[in-house]
């Protein structure tokens, strides 16, 4: 019998798997889609960046300072009107957003479910045509109904029912999980169809490449700057160089490492004591998906997931990838800890 090569659409999986959950009501498949609906039209406007005037910026900045891009606002705009349009999401935190969005038509007003973004990360990028995302985080809330209220965002990352991401580079992807594994869907433009093509990502147990700005390393702890030596082959005699591969766009190193092994590594400096990565919208999304892959996600002491978040746009160190380089790590840490303190 020939098997079944026909494609199976993001909308079709999530049915299909809907079915082996009896309690399930379709709502978190609905607010899947929403979110593919949104990448999709954000992905339109990526492919034609160059030729319409939502390159440059609006010349604004946003509440972090970051330069803000046209197609940031698009895309921010693009997504909150699908997940509002979708009735099953009662609020959203966006990271181009200060305060939480609460959406209160009739029908979103007692959905269950609240919905944490970064609408398009590495958007520095947009202008040079390298590969950028988006990352989402799904939780269920914990308010009984009417308005969400802020505790229903500040979730340790243990709660999330659903993460994942999409990445807007050679093809358009989206990956995520629901704590079932990990499933990867590629865009057929030809179709306009998310379809499987990554089934049950798992990542390599370890890997050769390092992702980091090195040109921070004198701001970088003692035990990273080992790490970064050992790395480089320096620190043991037996032990083979690893490649450096630093995109600048979070979405694009993590989904290689996550595919071919590595490790991607954005620790505290000294300007930057907490880190640069926001918890809430992009540690939290991509460590669940990383561990559901058989890896590993820690801010050097902690697994990222068990850190209490206290705000919206709270900061971490992250340390994420193959399961053996990030203890690795950890180790040169850990270390580096004792030697300052010795
Ligand atoms: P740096 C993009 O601005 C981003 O948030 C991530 O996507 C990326 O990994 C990181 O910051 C790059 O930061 O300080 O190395 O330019």
């Amino acid at each position: 019998m020939v098997a079944d090569k026909r494609v199976i659409t993001l909308e079709e999986y999530t049915i299909q798997k809907q079915k082996d959950f009896p309690n399930a009501t379709g709502d978190l498949s609905k607010l899947l889609r929403d979110i593919g609906l949104a990448a999709k039209i954000v992905n339109k406007q990526v492919n034609k960046a160059g030729l319409v005037d939502i390159l440059g910026t609006t010349g604004g900045n946003n509440l972090h300072g970051d330069e803000v891009k046209k197609l940031d606002i698009f895309a921010n705009e693009e997504f909150i009107s699908s997940l509002t349009h979708g009735g099953q999401c009662c609020g959203i935190a966006s990271e181009e957003n200060e305060e939480f969005i609460v959406i209160n038509d009739e029908i979103s007003r007692n959905a269950k479910y609240v919905v944490s973004i970064d609408p398009l990360d590495g958007s520095s990028n947009i202008d040079v045509n390298v590969s950028i995302g988006t990352i989402f985080s799904i939780y269920r809330r914990l308010s009984f109904s009417g308005s969400c209220v802020l505790e229903d965002f500040l979730q340790k990352g243990t709660q999330q029912v659903a993460a994942g991401y999409i990445i807007y580079g050679s093809s358009t992807m989206m990956v995520y999980t629901t704590g079932y594994g990990v499933n990867g869907f590629t865009l057929d433009p030809s179709i306009g169809e998310f379809c499987l093509s990554h089934p049950d990502i798992k990542t390599p147990e370890s890997g050769k490449m390092y992702s980091i700005n090195q040109g921070n390393f004198v701001n970088f702890e003692e035990g990273i700057r080992n790490y970064i030596r050992y790395c480089e082959g320096r620190e043991e005699k037996d032990q083979e160089p690893y490649s450096l591969r630093y995109i600048g766009s979070m979405v694009a190193d993590f989904h290689r490492n996550l595919i071919n092994g590595g490790i991607f590594i954005y620790p505290k400096t000294k300007s930057r004591p907490k880190g640069k990565l926001r918890l809430l919208y992009e540690c939290n999304p991509l460590s669940f998906v990383a561990e559901q892959a058989g890896g590993k996600a820690s801010n050097g002491f902690k697994r990222i997931l068990e850190i209490e978040p206290l705000e919206l746009h709270q900061r971490t160190p992250i340390l994420i990838g193959s399961k053996s380089m990030v203890e690795k790590a950890e180790e040169f840490i850990a270390a580096g800890t004792e030697a300052e303190v010795s």
